[in-house]
């Protein structure tokens, strides 16, 4: 729905300036941080793995820096709901190269910055999607759609940043991902 609106206002812009080189511009609706900046992992139902600064067992999204400079996150969005790309607003935090931060999904936002105003679903399954900037357009930079979750059991990429998403009955929150079986071992 965003990336339509999205599309329909670039082309308009285009049109009104004249502008026919569109190189520097993302046609496809997609971020050029796509492929660098990752949900690498995630929980939406933490009954007892970590807690946040208030002791709350919360939901929480991981995302990983696949990149080779630090990222200052500030004004990228998270989101639970597609339709709302612009939910939750990331506030100035840096992601440093190669490196995990991790979000609170609990609608706690007053429990400090990394907490979003939305939940994950367990039992139904739900979406994530992250955003680049407003001033970028608020383009898609990835996004999971999930089914059912199993408790504390997380569901993440493996390896960090990779196509291939597998459950972790041991979950890494803020570290690189560790497949349940000894590597060597994975069946593609
Ligand atoms: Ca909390
Ligand atoms: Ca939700
Ligand atoms: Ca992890």
């Amino acid at each position: 729905m965003c990336k339509i609106i999205r599309l329909f206002v670039i082309s308009i812009l285009l049109t009104i300036i004249g502008h026919k080189d569109s190189s520097a511009m993302t046609m496809t609706g997609e971020s050029s941080l796509k492929g660098i900046l990752f949900i690498n992992e995630f929980m939406a139902s933490n009954g007892s793995i970590v807690v946040d600064e208030k002791g709350d067992y919360d939901d929480w999204i991981e995302l990983y820096n696949a990149g080779e400079t630090d990222m200052n996150l500030g004004g990228m969005y998270l989101t639970d709901n597609f339709k709302k790309c612009a939910k939750w607003k990331i506030p100035d935090t840096v992601i440093t190269a190669g490196g995990f931060l991790l979000f609170w999904a609990d609608n706690e936002e007053a429990e400090g910055p990394l907490h979003t105003n939305f939940r994950l679903s367990a039992n139904s399954g739900e979406n994530i999607g992250l955003y680049d900037t407003e001033a970028k357009g608020i383009l898609l930079i990835d996004s999971i759609n999930f089914n059912a979750q199993r408790r504390d059991t997380s569901y993440g990429r493996y390896p960090d940043g990779k196509k291939s998403w597998q459950f972790f009955s041991n979950p890494t929150n803020g570290k690189a991902n560790k497949a349940d079986y000894k590597k060597g071992s994975i069946k593609k």
